[in-house]
Protein backbone atom coordinates (compact mmCIF):
# COMPACT_ATOMS: atom_id res chain seq x y z
CA UNK A 1 0.00 0.00 0.00
CA UNK A 2 0.93 3.55 -0.69
CA UNK A 3 1.01 6.45 1.31
CA UNK A 4 1.27 10.02 -0.10
CA UNK A 5 0.23 11.85 3.30
CA UNK A 6 3.64 13.26 3.87
CA UNK A 7 4.07 14.32 0.74
CA UNK A 8 0.54 15.69 0.23
CA UNK A 9 1.28 17.00 4.13
CA UNK A 10 4.96 18.48 3.06
CA UNK A 11 2.64 20.17 0.57
CA UNK A 12 0.09 21.35 2.50
CA UNK A 13 2.52 22.85 4.88
CA UNK A 14 4.71 24.84 2.44
CA UNK A 15 1.51 26.83 0.91
CA UNK A 16 -0.95 24.50 -1.34
CA UNK A 17 -3.78 26.93 -2.70
CA UNK A 18 -6.29 27.95 0.06
CA UNK A 19 -9.31 26.86 -1.31
CA UNK A 20 -11.19 28.05 2.67
CA UNK A 21 -11.62 31.62 1.36
CA UNK A 22 -14.96 32.34 -0.64
CA UNK A 23 -12.33 34.16 -3.13
CA UNK A 24 -11.01 32.29 -5.91
CA UNK A 25 -8.63 29.84 -5.98
CA UNK A 26 -5.35 32.10 -5.20
CA UNK A 27 -3.38 30.45 -7.97
CA UNK A 28 -4.99 29.40 -10.62
CA UNK A 29 -3.16 30.04 -13.38
CA UNK A 30 0.53 29.26 -11.03
CA UNK A 31 0.43 25.64 -10.48
CA UNK A 32 2.08 24.87 -7.02
CA UNK A 33 5.26 27.28 -7.87
CA UNK A 34 5.95 27.21 -4.32
CA UNK A 35 5.38 22.98 -4.06
CA UNK A 36 7.55 22.60 -7.22
CA UNK A 37 10.57 24.96 -5.95
CA UNK A 38 10.30 22.49 -2.66
CA UNK A 39 10.50 19.29 -4.56
CA UNK A 40 13.12 20.79 -7.24
CA UNK A 41 15.50 21.93 -4.88
CA UNK A 42 17.13 19.60 -2.48
CA UNK A 43 16.11 22.07 0.73
CA UNK A 44 17.45 20.93 3.83
CA UNK A 45 14.94 20.49 6.30
CA UNK A 46 13.10 18.32 3.72
CA UNK A 47 15.17 16.05 3.62
CA UNK A 48 15.64 12.75 5.84
CA UNK A 49 18.01 12.71 8.48
CA UNK A 50 20.62 9.62 8.54
CA UNK A 51 23.64 8.58 9.64
CA UNK A 52 26.73 8.71 9.28
CA UNK A 53 26.85 12.51 7.92
CA UNK A 54 25.47 11.81 4.68
CA UNK A 55 22.15 13.00 3.14
CA UNK A 56 20.36 12.56 -0.26
CA UNK A 57 19.52 14.77 -2.23
CA UNK A 58 16.45 14.89 -4.31
CA UNK A 59 18.12 13.91 -7.50
CA UNK A 60 18.93 10.87 -5.82
CA UNK A 61 23.19 11.55 -5.00
CA UNK A 62 24.59 11.31 -1.50
CA UNK A 63 25.17 15.04 -0.93
CA UNK A 64 27.30 16.13 2.47
CA UNK A 65 25.15 17.00 5.22
CA UNK A 66 25.23 17.91 9.25
CA UNK A 67 25.03 14.25 10.94
CA UNK A 68 21.85 15.59 13.39
CA UNK A 69 18.33 14.59 14.05
CA UNK A 70 15.95 13.97 16.20
CA UNK A 71 16.46 10.29 16.31
CA UNK A 72 20.32 8.72 15.81
CA UNK A 73 20.69 5.44 15.78
CA UNK A 74 23.46 3.30 14.14
CA UNK A 75 20.68 0.89 13.32
CA UNK A 76 18.45 3.23 11.19
CA UNK A 77 19.55 4.34 8.04
CA UNK A 78 16.63 6.80 5.38
CA UNK A 79 17.46 7.12 1.67
CA UNK A 80 15.50 9.61 -0.15
CA UNK A 81 14.95 9.23 -4.04
CA UNK A 82 11.95 10.46 -4.48
CA UNK A 83 11.98 12.79 -7.05
CA UNK A 84 8.83 12.94 -8.36
CA UNK A 85 6.67 16.37 -7.54
CA UNK A 86 3.56 14.91 -6.37
CA UNK A 87 1.49 18.19 -6.84
CA UNK A 88 2.40 18.02 -10.81
CA UNK A 89 1.26 14.74 -10.91
CA UNK A 90 -1.62 14.56 -9.22
CA UNK A 91 -2.55 17.89 -11.26
CA UNK A 92 -1.51 15.76 -14.50
CA UNK A 93 -3.65 13.00 -13.70
CA UNK A 94 -6.67 14.17 -12.88
CA UNK A 95 -6.40 16.63 -15.54
CA UNK A 96 -6.52 13.29 -17.71
CA UNK A 97 -8.59 11.28 -15.77
CA UNK A 98 -11.71 13.69 -15.92
CA UNK A 99 -11.22 14.44 -19.51
CA UNK A 100 -11.70 10.98 -20.62
CA UNK A 101 -14.64 9.26 -21.55
CA UNK A 102 -15.46 7.00 -18.54
CA UNK A 103 -13.72 9.53 -16.15
CA UNK A 104 -11.22 8.21 -13.49
CA UNK A 105 -9.02 9.05 -10.48
CA UNK A 106 -6.44 6.84 -9.87
CA UNK A 107 -6.86 4.33 -6.75
CA UNK A 108 -2.98 5.75 -5.37
CA UNK A 109 -4.60 9.57 -4.42
CA UNK A 110 -7.20 7.89 -1.99
CA UNK A 111 -4.58 7.68 1.14
CA UNK A 112 -3.74 11.17 2.25
CA UNK A 113 -4.15 11.05 5.96
CA UNK A 114 -8.16 10.57 6.24
CA UNK A 115 -8.23 8.41 3.65
CA UNK A 116 -5.09 6.15 5.33
CA UNK A 117 -7.07 6.49 8.52
CA UNK A 118 -9.94 4.93 6.87
CA UNK A 119 -8.39 2.30 5.23
CA UNK A 120 -6.97 1.16 8.60
CA UNK A 121 -10.96 1.60 9.68
CA UNK A 122 -11.38 -0.64 6.69
CA UNK A 123 -8.68 -3.27 7.64
CA UNK A 124 -11.09 -3.80 10.89
CA UNK A 125 -14.27 -4.21 9.45
CA UNK A 126 -16.07 -7.40 9.78
CA UNK A 127 -16.95 -7.63 6.09
CA UNK A 128 -13.72 -6.67 5.21
CA UNK A 129 -11.63 -10.04 5.28
CA UNK A 130 -9.00 -9.71 3.30
CA UNK A 131 -6.52 -8.22 6.11
CA UNK A 132 -7.64 -10.49 8.75
CA UNK A 133 -7.06 -13.59 6.47
CA UNK A 134 -3.58 -12.30 5.63
CA UNK A 135 -2.68 -12.28 9.20
CA UNK A 136 -3.71 -15.90 10.26
CA UNK A 137 -2.08 -17.42 7.44
CA UNK A 138 1.17 -15.39 8.21
CA UNK A 139 0.42 -16.30 11.73
CA UNK A 140 0.14 -19.91 10.72
CA UNK A 141 3.05 -20.09 8.51
CA UNK A 142 5.84 -17.25 9.26
CA UNK A 143 7.88 -20.46 10.32
CA UNK A 144 7.61 -22.08 7.15
CA UNK A 145 8.16 -18.35 5.55
CA UNK A 146 11.07 -17.75 6.86
CA UNK A 147 12.58 -20.94 7.23
CA UNK A 148 14.73 -20.86 4.80
CA UNK A 149 16.11 -17.07 5.19
CA UNK A 150 18.52 -16.77 7.98
CA UNK A 151 20.31 -13.84 7.07
CA UNK A 152 20.30 -10.99 4.68
CA UNK A 153 17.74 -8.38 3.79
CA UNK A 154 13.72 -7.93 4.00
CA UNK A 155 12.44 -5.94 1.66
CA UNK A 156 8.97 -4.76 2.06
CA UNK A 157 7.39 -2.96 -1.06
CA UNK A 158 4.98 -0.82 0.79
CA UNK A 159 6.01 0.03 4.24
CA UNK A 160 2.53 -1.23 5.52
CA UNK A 161 1.91 -2.08 9.13
CA UNK A 162 4.51 -3.38 11.06
CA UNK A 163 2.15 -6.55 12.29
CA UNK A 164 2.71 -8.55 9.42
CA UNK A 165 7.27 -7.53 9.40
CA UNK A 166 6.78 -8.40 12.83
CA UNK A 167 4.93 -12.06 12.22
CA UNK A 168 8.09 -12.89 9.74
CA UNK A 169 10.81 -11.50 12.10
CA UNK A 170 9.49 -13.05 15.03
CA UNK A 171 9.88 -16.57 13.02
CA UNK A 172 13.49 -15.77 12.14
CA UNK A 173 15.98 -18.14 13.48
CA UNK A 174 18.08 -15.91 15.78
CA UNK A 175 16.14 -13.66 18.24
CA UNK A 176 15.99 -9.57 17.86
CA UNK A 177 16.32 -9.81 14.28
CA UNK A 178 20.03 -9.99 14.10
CA UNK A 179 21.71 -11.05 11.04
CA UNK A 180 18.52 -9.12 9.24
CA UNK A 181 18.27 -5.97 7.57
CA UNK A 182 14.56 -4.56 7.04
CA UNK A 183 14.33 -2.34 3.75
CA UNK A 184 11.22 -1.10 3.45
CA UNK A 185 9.96 1.35 0.38
CA UNK A 186 7.48 4.01 0.47
CA UNK A 187 6.54 7.28 -0.60
CA UNK A 188 6.11 8.52 2.40
CA UNK A 189 9.01 9.40 4.42
CA UNK A 190 7.00 9.60 7.23
CA UNK A 191 5.40 6.76 7.24
CA UNK A 192 8.93 4.98 6.51
CA UNK A 193 10.84 6.85 9.65
CA UNK A 194 8.24 5.69 12.23
CA UNK A 195 7.78 2.18 11.20
CA UNK A 196 11.36 2.00 11.63
CA UNK A 197 11.91 3.40 15.05
CA UNK A 198 9.26 1.61 16.16
CA UNK A 199 11.11 -1.91 14.65
CA UNK A 200 14.44 -0.83 15.44
CA UNK A 201 13.03 -0.15 19.22
CA UNK A 202 11.44 -3.84 19.10
CA UNK A 203 14.19 -5.60 17.93
CA UNK A 204 17.50 -5.30 19.26
CA UNK A 205 19.83 -6.86 16.63
CA UNK A 206 17.55 -5.79 13.96
CA UNK A 207 19.15 -3.03 10.83
CA UNK A 208 16.81 -0.94 8.89
CA UNK A 209 17.47 0.75 5.91
CA UNK A 210 14.17 2.94 5.27
CA UNK A 211 13.81 3.72 1.15
CA UNK A 212 11.66 6.72 0.11
CA UNK A 213 10.76 5.58 -3.74
CA UNK A 214 7.48 4.86 -5.53
CA UNK A 215 8.12 1.06 -5.91
CA UNK A 216 6.62 1.02 -9.06
CA UNK A 217 9.19 3.40 -10.96
CA UNK A 218 12.21 2.95 -8.63
CA UNK A 219 12.94 -1.03 -7.74
CA UNK A 220 16.99 -0.59 -8.86
CA UNK A 221 17.43 0.63 -5.53
CA UNK A 222 16.52 -2.09 -3.81
CA UNK A 223 20.40 -3.07 -2.60
CA UNK A 224 21.64 -6.36 -3.93
CA UNK A 225 24.46 -7.00 -1.29
CA UNK A 226 22.68 -9.69 0.56
CA UNK A 227 20.02 -12.75 0.24
CA UNK A 228 16.81 -11.12 -0.22
CA UNK A 229 13.59 -11.91 0.69
CA UNK A 230 11.14 -9.20 -1.13
CA UNK A 231 7.02 -8.77 0.24
CA UNK A 232 4.19 -7.32 -1.24
CA UNK A 233 1.57 -7.49 1.27
CA UNK A 234 -2.18 -6.56 1.30
CA UNK A 235 -3.18 -7.80 -2.03
CA UNK A 236 -1.74 -4.51 -3.85
CA UNK A 237 -1.29 -6.03 -7.17
CA UNK A 238 -4.78 -5.91 -7.08
CA UNK A 239 -4.95 -2.44 -7.75
CA UNK A 240 -2.92 -2.70 -10.98
CA UNK A 241 -3.99 -3.31 -14.54
CA UNK A 242 -2.94 -6.38 -16.34
CA UNK A 243 -0.12 -4.24 -17.89
CA UNK A 244 1.01 -2.76 -14.57
CA UNK A 245 0.66 -5.57 -12.78
CA UNK A 246 3.00 -7.29 -15.63
CA UNK A 247 5.51 -4.49 -15.37
CA UNK A 248 5.86 -4.73 -12.03
CA UNK A 249 6.26 -8.60 -11.75
CA UNK A 250 8.76 -8.31 -14.58
CA UNK A 251 11.05 -5.37 -12.42
CA UNK A 252 11.01 -7.76 -9.48
CA UNK A 253 12.00 -10.84 -11.66
CA UNK A 254 14.82 -8.58 -13.19
CA UNK A 255 16.68 -7.89 -9.67
CA UNK A 256 15.88 -11.54 -8.45
CA UNK A 257 19.19 -13.17 -8.26
CA UNK A 258 19.71 -17.26 -7.10
CA UNK A 259 18.54 -17.43 -3.20
CA UNK A 260 16.15 -14.49 -3.24
CA UNK A 261 12.60 -14.99 -3.12
CA UNK A 262 9.53 -12.98 -3.64
CA UNK A 263 6.42 -13.03 -0.82
CA UNK A 264 3.34 -11.56 -2.62
CA UNK A 265 -0.22 -11.77 -1.16
CA UNK A 266 -2.95 -11.97 -3.33
CA UNK A 267 -6.74 -11.87 -2.87
CA UNK A 268 -8.49 -15.06 -4.53
CA UNK A 269 -11.99 -15.20 -6.70
CA UNK A 270 -14.82 -16.45 -4.79
CA UNK A 271 -19.16 -15.72 -4.54
CA UNK A 272 -19.86 -12.50 -5.27
CA UNK A 273 -21.78 -11.60 -2.61
CA UNK A 274 -18.77 -12.27 -0.11
CA UNK A 275 -16.52 -9.82 -2.40
CA UNK A 276 -19.76 -7.06 -3.24
CA UNK A 277 -20.09 -7.12 1.07
CA UNK A 278 -16.27 -6.90 1.48
CA UNK A 279 -16.40 -3.29 -0.58
CA UNK A 280 -20.24 -2.39 0.72
CA UNK A 281 -19.93 -2.14 4.40
CA UNK A 282 -23.06 -1.69 6.60
CA UNK A 283 -21.01 1.46 8.24
CA UNK A 284 -20.34 2.84 5.47
CA UNK A 285 -16.69 3.21 6.23
CA UNK A 286 -15.93 2.10 2.33
CA UNK A 287 -18.18 4.81 0.84
CA UNK A 288 -16.63 7.63 2.99
CA UNK A 289 -12.73 5.81 2.00
CA UNK A 290 -13.94 5.99 -1.62
CA UNK A 291 -15.67 9.90 -1.40
CA UNK A 292 -12.77 11.20 0.07
CA UNK A 293 -10.91 11.09 -2.90
CA UNK A 294 -12.99 14.20 -4.25
CA UNK A 295 -11.69 16.13 -0.78
CA UNK A 296 -8.41 15.30 -1.86
CA UNK A 297 -9.28 17.19 -5.19
CA UNK A 298 -10.70 19.67 -3.45
CA UNK A 299 -8.02 20.49 -1.02
CA UNK A 300 -5.17 19.87 -3.78
CA UNK A 301 -6.62 21.74 -6.67
CA UNK A 302 -9.34 24.23 -5.62
CA UNK A 303 -11.98 22.06 -6.95
CA UNK A 304 -15.79 22.30 -5.91
CA UNK A 305 -16.69 18.59 -5.68
CA UNK A 306 -19.96 18.61 -3.59
CA UNK A 307 -19.49 14.92 -1.67
CA UNK A 308 -23.18 14.73 -0.90
CA UNK A 309 -24.05 14.98 -4.41
CA UNK A 310 -22.00 11.51 -5.26
CA UNK A 311 -23.00 7.72 -4.90
CA UNK A 312 -20.70 5.02 -3.26
CA UNK A 313 -21.15 2.10 -6.31
CA UNK A 314 -18.89 -1.07 -5.57
CA UNK A 315 -19.60 -4.52 -7.65
CA UNK A 316 -17.71 -7.04 -8.67
CA UNK A 317 -17.28 -7.44 -12.50
CA UNK A 318 -17.11 -11.44 -12.98
CA UNK A 319 -15.57 -11.06 -16.62
CA UNK A 320 -12.72 -9.33 -15.24
CA UNK A 321 -12.62 -11.33 -11.92
CA UNK A 322 -12.33 -7.98 -10.11
CA UNK A 323 -14.54 -5.45 -7.42
CA UNK A 324 -14.68 -1.70 -9.13
CA UNK A 325 -15.34 1.34 -7.17
CA UNK A 326 -16.85 4.00 -8.81
CA UNK A 327 -18.34 7.40 -7.73
CA UNK A 328 -21.87 8.11 -9.14
CA UNK A 329 -23.48 11.99 -9.80
CA UNK A 330 -26.90 12.00 -8.04
CA UNK A 331 -27.93 14.86 -11.06
CA UNK A 332 -26.30 16.64 -13.63
CA UNK A 333 -23.86 19.02 -12.78
CA UNK A 334 -20.60 21.20 -13.71
CA UNK A 335 -17.16 21.03 -11.11
CA UNK A 336 -15.04 23.89 -11.21
CA UNK A 337 -11.10 22.75 -10.89
CA UNK A 338 -9.89 26.09 -10.55
CA UNK A 339 -5.86 25.05 -10.39
CA UNK A 340 -6.55 23.27 -13.89
CA UNK A 341 -8.40 26.09 -14.92
CA UNK A 342 -11.50 23.57 -16.04
CA UNK A 343 -14.98 23.19 -15.84
CA UNK A 344 -15.76 18.51 -15.75
CA UNK A 345 -19.66 18.22 -16.43
CA UNK A 346 -21.38 14.85 -15.12
CA UNK A 347 -25.14 13.76 -16.57
CA UNK A 348 -26.97 12.47 -14.24
CA UNK A 349 -25.59 8.98 -12.78
CA UNK A 350 -22.59 9.39 -14.48
CA UNK A 351 -19.34 7.47 -13.01
CA UNK A 352 -15.81 7.72 -11.90
CA UNK A 353 -13.77 5.03 -11.60
CA UNK A 354 -11.79 5.00 -8.69
CA UNK A 355 -10.27 1.87 -8.28
CA UNK A 356 -9.65 -2.07 -9.70
CA UNK A 357 -9.01 -4.55 -7.02
CA UNK A 358 -8.75 -7.66 -8.79
CA UNK A 359 -9.15 -11.29 -7.76
CA UNK A 360 -6.84 -14.02 -8.93
CA UNK A 361 -7.46 -17.54 -9.65
CA UNK A 362 -4.80 -19.51 -9.16
CA UNK A 363 -4.77 -20.31 -13.17
CA UNK A 364 -4.22 -16.84 -13.95
CA UNK A 365 -1.94 -16.05 -11.02
CA UNK A 366 0.74 -18.93 -12.41
CA UNK A 367 -0.06 -17.13 -15.84
CA UNK A 368 1.17 -13.73 -14.91
CA UNK A 369 3.99 -14.91 -12.54
CA UNK A 370 4.98 -17.35 -15.83
CA UNK A 371 5.03 -14.47 -17.87
CA UNK A 372 6.96 -12.01 -15.44
CA UNK A 373 9.64 -15.39 -15.41
CA UNK A 374 8.59 -16.47 -12.14
CA UNK A 375 8.20 -19.83 -10.58
CA UNK A 376 5.83 -20.50 -7.55
CA UNK A 377 7.46 -21.95 -4.85
CA UNK A 378 4.79 -22.69 -2.56
CA UNK A 379 1.58 -21.36 -1.75
CA UNK A 380 0.08 -20.60 1.70
CA UNK A 381 -3.76 -20.24 2.30
CA UNK A 382 -6.37 -19.72 4.64
CA UNK A 383 -8.99 -22.83 5.41
CA UNK A 384 -11.32 -21.30 2.75
CA UNK A 385 -8.78 -19.96 0.70
CA UNK A 386 -10.10 -17.04 0.81
CA UNK A 387 -6.69 -15.19 0.45
CA UNK A 388 -3.41 -16.18 -0.72
CA UNK A 389 0.40 -15.86 0.12
CA UNK A 390 2.73 -17.04 -2.90
CA UNK A 391 6.52 -17.58 -2.41
CA UNK A 392 8.24 -17.15 -5.93
CA UNK A 393 11.72 -17.47 -7.12
CA UNK A 394 13.13 -16.56 -10.53
CA UNK A 395 13.00 -19.48 -13.11
C1 LIG B 1 -5.36 -1.81 -0.10
C2 LIG B 1 -5.70 -2.23 -2.36
C3 LIG B 1 -5.73 -4.03 -0.86
O1 LIG B 1 -8.29 -3.36 -2.91
O2 LIG B 1 -9.10 -4.27 -1.13
C4 LIG B 1 -10.27 -1.47 0.41
C5 LIG B 1 -8.11 -1.10 -0.94
N1 LIG B 1 -10.48 -0.43 -1.43
N2 LIG B 1 -11.57 -1.18 0.25
C6 LIG B 1 -8.39 -3.44 -1.69
C7 LIG B 1 -9.59 -1.01 -0.66
C8 LIG B 1 -11.69 -0.53 -0.87
C9 LIG B 1 -7.59 -2.49 -0.80
N3 LIG B 1 -6.12 -2.63 -1.04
Amino acid sequence: MTHFDQAWQRLRSTGSPDCSSASPCPRQKRLFPETADLLDLPSRSALPRVRGGTETGYGGEAVAADPIGLFDSARLEIRNYHMTSYAEELARDIRAGLSSGQKQIPSKYFYDERGSRLFEEICRLPEYYPTRTEMAILEEHAGAIMEPFTAGDLVEMGSGANWKICRLLDAAAQPHGAGIRYVPLDVSESALQAAAEELIRMYGGLEVLGIVADFTRNLDRIPDDADRLITLFGGTIGNFTDAEAAELLEGVSALMRRGDRFLIGMDTVKDTDLLEAAYNDARGITAAFNKNVLNVVNRELCATFDLDLFDHVAFYNETSDQIEMHLAARQAMAVEIAALDMVVEFENGETIHTEISRKFSRERAIRIFEDAGLAPQRWFTDENGWFSLVELVRR
